[in-house]
């Protein structure tokens, strides 16, 4: 492979440390059970095959604690390694024709050169590559470690479909209804998919957040509310006419209940597939669900008006002998709670519009002290006290929450329940350049899991990518396999696994890159959690609650023994452009680490990106920043000299010290003498 340098031998000091800490291997983790451990982690990076100024910025706030935690005699693992599936390099593959295998090779030698140089002590022998074989294969038995324990299941359901990338997506791969890589529409489509069952997680994925005192409350408070979890009551509504057909509603305020006026389905309930409507209605019911579902994600959350039909259903109040409409809106959404609303447009805002536009009733079952109450021009949302309820007036909102609940379970037509935001987390992407996954589908036995003497699955790699990737994963040489039960034909599957998967362990891959098994028990209970995890806040909600229900399945498969990846979280800020302004390639606005570097070196780049500010606040990029920091240096350099000239053995203690950075030994050189000539600079040395 041809050489894709970005250096020519630039600051001769620099290399000549660099290449004598790789001989020496100075930054190799030892493993010692007799040292305390420290492990220090950065997020990997995507294998794009350039090593940004953002990169620059965060990797080096990790080198700087990991030689600081060398040198304060800690058995330190500080590894690195590569995201190196997913869609840029695919698409790339179609545009341009080259295997991604190829380019991501190509982009793995042109970033990690860019790390050496910037001089980052990583131990490499750690490395690891989510693309590689062995990641593949330790992978998929992960994944077959999750199906056999129910952990992973297969499901047709309406979900996130990026046209655009032809895949579909998780939830928190939507950002504002777009998709979070290229920004397309995201429409509904209903898709066969697997689903990991993250939200049998979701009490606990609360809860231990408050164990994680090493992280930010604000990210905390993301997560907390992803997860969104909710209290109230679910209310079965049984249907008119249909013998024993329920709808199942789920609402924070059943002391409302006696105001219900009309149930509003999601257009993407499943009753409306199941339950054959009055033909009247049903060819109006099926334009809108339509209309509606082609509408984007970001259309529907972005709704101002809100609007539905009558699906010509009928429902009974559990409480009472009355019958109410049930029709579909597009305000309700298919993935909270049960897809469907009690609607009480006395008391909730959205009703009470629906309700106004429609012509439907409203009626006040709360006022603020018990008096008779009119509304105004919108609904009393407030708790209060019950009226026109009946056997429940008088009662207050909290008492009546319960009682209705009790007397609703008493009727079998409800029950008390926490709800979630958090969605099962949808792993299939119908692309090519991800790590398959591994079941095979046999017309006699079903879904069956490839057994653990075929793994790993390989992508065919001897592929055209004129048409389309995924053309290559359908093909019959592919496809085409005997069922490992029955011997008889049968197809492999044909999806591969989300990237965001590969990335949910690889922390504890580095721990055993080259082991058979996903990695070793003991090694990671004596490793993990990882004591400080560096990256950006944009991942707070996916790879970040990913990773750690990753770790809390691992744990009830009994592969380790702790319940959280990372004890210390910090969110480095963004590198901007002088004016504030967020670089990027279209802005041309982008600062190349690889320059500075050639200009100054790679310790007034670190220096610059360090002393600029704090290490979560945004930087804004100053030209003269790098100029500034090289003269500082040279002032520490000069002073050291100049001490040295004051007994000539000191100098020799700071070049043999070559177990640390250069400059980190003259700083602290210099601090452990008394500073009889110091300048004013020199007294702001690093801390
Ligand atoms: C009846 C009711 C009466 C409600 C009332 C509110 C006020 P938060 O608290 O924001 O989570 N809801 C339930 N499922 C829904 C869905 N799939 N799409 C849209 N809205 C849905 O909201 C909980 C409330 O959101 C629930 O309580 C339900 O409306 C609505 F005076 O039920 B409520």
């Amino acid at each position: 492979m041809a050489s894709t340098s970005q250096f020519p031998a630039s600051s001769e000091l620099e290399s000549r440390w660099q290449s004598r800490w790789s001989d020496k291997e100075c930054f190799k983790w030892t493993n010692n059970e007799a040292l305390p451990k420290y492990y220090i982690l950065e997020m990997f990076p995507y294998a794009s095959g350039r090593l940004h100024i953002g990169h620059a910025r965060n990797f080096t706030m990790g080198d700087v604690v990991a030689r600081m935690k060398r040198a304060q005699g800690y058995d330190v693992l500080y590894p690195m390694g590569w995201d190196a599936f997913g869609l840029p390099a695919e698409n790339a593959a179609i545009k341009i024709g080259i295997h991604p295998a190829e380019s991501t090779a190509n982009a793995i030698e042109a970033m990690k050169e860019g790390m050496v140089r910037l001089g980052l002590s990583y131990d490499w022998s750690c490395e690891s590559d989510t693309s590689d074989a062995n990641y593949i294969a330790a992978q998929q038995r992960l994944f077959l470690k999750f199906f056999e324990a129910g952990l992973v299941y297969r499901d047709t359901r309406f979900t996130n479909w990026c046209d655009n990338d032809q895949t579909v997506l998780a939830d928190e791969q939507v950002v504002d209804g777009r998709c979070w890589r290229c920004d397309g529409e995201v429409t509904k489509r209903r898709v066969p998919q697997w689903f990991f069952d993250i939200r049998r997680y979701a009490d606990q994925l609360i809860d231990d957040l408050d164990q994680l005192d090493g992280w930010r409350d604000r990210v905390r408070n993301i997560q907390r509310s992803w997860i969104g979890r909710k209290s109230g009551t679910e209310i079965q509504f049984e249907l008119v006419g249909y013998d024993g057909k329920f709808i199942t509603t789920f609402t924070t305020r059943v002391d409302t209940l006696m105001g219900c006026r009309f149930l509003l389905l999601a257009p993407e309930h499943e009753s409306l597939d199941r339950i054959p409507l009055p033909a009247d209605n049903a060819v109006d019911v099926e334009k809108f669900r339509q209309r509606i579902l082609s509408q984007s994600r970001r259309e529907r959350l972005e709704l101002r008006v809100k609007e539905g039909v009558f699906t010509g259903l009928m429902a009974r109040h559990p409480l009472e002998d009355w019958e109410i409409p049930v029709w579909v809106s597009n305000y309700v959404l298919s993935d909270y709670g049960s897809g469907a609303v009690m609607a009480v447009p006395a008391h909730d805002e959205r009703d009470f519009e629906f309700a106004e536009k429609y012509g439907l009733p409203i009626d006040v079952v709360i006022s603020p002290d018990g008096g008779p109450a009119d509304l105004g021009e919108t609904a009393y949302t407030e708790d209060g006290i019950l009226i026109n309820s009946g056997a429940f007036d008088g009662l207050t909102s909290a008492e009546a929450r319960s009682r209705i609940t009790e007397r609703l379970v008493e009727l079998h037509r409800g029950e008390a329940v926490t709800t979630f935001r958090l969605q099962n987390w949808s792993v299939s992407r119908q692309r090519y350049w991800g790590n398959p996954i591994p079941i095979i589908y046999c017309e006699r036995d079903g879904v069956v899991p490839v057994p653990e003497k075929d793994l790993p699955i390989l992508l065919p790699m001897d592929v055209d990518f004129i048409n389309s990737s995924r053309a290559i994963l359908g093909s019959e040489e592919f496809v085409k396999v005997s069922c490992p039960i029955c011997g008889e034909e049968a197809q492999r599957e044909v999806d591969t696994m989300d990237t965001f998967v590969d990335s949910s362990w690889y922390f504890l891959r580095f721990l055993d890159s080259e082991s058979v098994e996903p990695f070793s028990k003991d090694v990671a209970n004596r490793m993990m959690p990882a004591d400080l995890y560096i990256g950006g806040i944009e991942h707070a909600v996916l790879h970040l609650i990913y990773s750690r229900f990753f770790v809390k399945a691992l744990r009830d498969l009994k592969m380790l023994d702790f319940d959280e990846p990372f004890k210390r979280l910090e969110n480095h800020g963004m590198v901007n452009d002088a004016l504030g302004l967020k670089q990027s390639k279209s802005r041309g606005n982008t600062t190349e680490p690889a320059d500075i570097i050639r200009i100054f070196g790679a310790d007034a780049l670190r220096v610059y990106l360090l002393f600029a500010t704090s290490a979560d606040a945004p930087m804004n990029w100053i030209d003269d920043g790098p100029k500034s920091a090289e003269s500082y240096l040279q002032r520490v350099v000069k002073l050291v000299k100049s001490i040295a000239a004051e007994g000539a053995g000191q100098l020799v203690a700071v070049e043999g010290a070559d177990r640390s950075c250069s400059l980190a030994c003259i700083g602290r050189f210099a601090r452990s003498r008394p500073i009889s000539r110091a300048s004013d600079s020199t007294r702001r040395s690093p801390k």
